[in-house]
């Protein structure tokens, strides 16, 4: 078999890392495997969109679909298709209760759909986030965040409307160079890449820790003038530092899930601020800044709206926006400096 070498190393995939992490959460417990189904069902939906979106130019799928979401922002035609693609394979997975999309008005109570089979996690998710940048071929991704029902319950928008800190999982799919998906499941943060040729994700970044400080400022500071003076004050504070701090870099993609992943494996900080334009900011609360805020936490960062903790937060409804600030320890406390002010 001329030089062919097994691996040297056990590989760990994405399934069965859960699997293993579904035995240690429950404590020598009986494991129903009722997760193991759920995050069966996302990694599938993770690779069905991550075709999708590598041929994307191919198939034609690029541009609007013609129609505009709740937000009342235009609705890309892979938004749509992620969507359907989500919420017709978790409904399926017979493991959710309540469903909260991005690209959905209203939540879907799964058992107005399928009386026979739902389950007991409720999914607020963004299917395709980032969908902007997709006719250039830039990062785009799925992001998810998983509650549990609540005792007593069958499934209600009041199991999804809760503090972030409830969420049982959260994570992302990124889909760049390669499909990577990011997960905690509330012990740390372990991210995968997908190997094509065997269609599995592999353990490749086992308990990522986010860095105490980084050197990278990631903001869209095209929203400058709008800024409101903590921020203005803490931009200048790392772009103009006493000698001999050195100044920070600048990174900005404008696809949430590409910002964060840079942010968890080289540190520094995310923002997306509320300013004068965006008076609460502009990214969701339930399905964008909690999933983010989770990973953050468990990586060893913060998340802050610049006021409390992203994930003390209570949303009132499924769309709601927050302010968001995430990353590195140290740089999240510098910038909670200048609030305090
Ligand atoms: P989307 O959900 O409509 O794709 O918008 C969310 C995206 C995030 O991925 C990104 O962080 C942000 O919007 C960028 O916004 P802006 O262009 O205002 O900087
Ligand atoms: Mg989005």
């Amino acid at each position: 078999m001329g030089d062919f070498q097994p691996p040297q190393t056990d590989i760990i995939t994405l399934s069965r890392h859960v699997l293993n992490e579904g035995f240690k959460m429950a404590n020598q417990k009986q494991v129903t495997g009722e997760f193991t189904l759920l995050l069966n069902s996302l990694q599938t939906t993770c690779k069905v969109i991550e075709d999708l979106v590598r041929k994307a130019r191919l198939n034609n799928m690029t541009g609007v679909a013609g129609a505009q979401n709740v937000q009342g922002e235009d609705q890309k035609k892979l938004d749509v298709i992620s969507n359907e693609v989500m919420v017709n394979a978790l409904v399926a997975s017979g493991q959710s209760a309540v469903l909260v999309s991005e690209e959905e008005e209203e939540a879907i109570i799964v058992s107005d759909r399928r009386a026979a089979e739902t389950g007991k996690y409720c999914l607020v998710f963004d299917p395709l986030d980032g969908s902007s940048n997709i006719d250039a071929g830039v990062n785009v991704g799925t992001i998810f965040g998983i509650y549990q029902v609540q005792p007593g319950s069958s499934g209600s928008i009041k199991d999804v409307l809760r503090p972030g800190r409830e969420m049982v999982a959260a994570g992302y799919c990124m889909y760049g160079s390669s499909a990577n998906i990011v997960l905690s499941t509330g012990t740390g943060v372990d991210g995968f890449t997908l190997d094509n040729s065997i269609g599995e994700f592999i353990l490749t970044h086992p308990k990522i820790q986010i860095p105490p400080r980084g050197q990278i400022y990631s903001i869209n500071e095209g929203n400058a003038m709008y800024y409101h003076p903590p921020i203005t004050k803490y931009l200048d504070s790392i772009k103009f530092p006493e000698p001999p701090k050195k100044p920070y870099s600048a990174r900005y993609i404008g696809s949430m899930v590409a910002d964060v992943h840079r942010t968890l494996l080289y540190g520094g900080i995310f923002c997306y601020p509320a300013d004068k334009k965006s008076t609460k900011g502009k990214l969701r609360m339930l399905y964008e800044a909690f999933p983010m805020a989770f990973l953050a936490e468990q990586a060893g960062g913060l998340a802050t709206t610049g006021e409390k903790r992203v994930l003390d937060v209570v949303p009132t409804t499924i769309h709601e926006r927050c302010p968001i600030f995430l990353g590195s320890r140290e740089d999240v406390q510098d910038l909670l400096s200048f609030f305090k002010e």
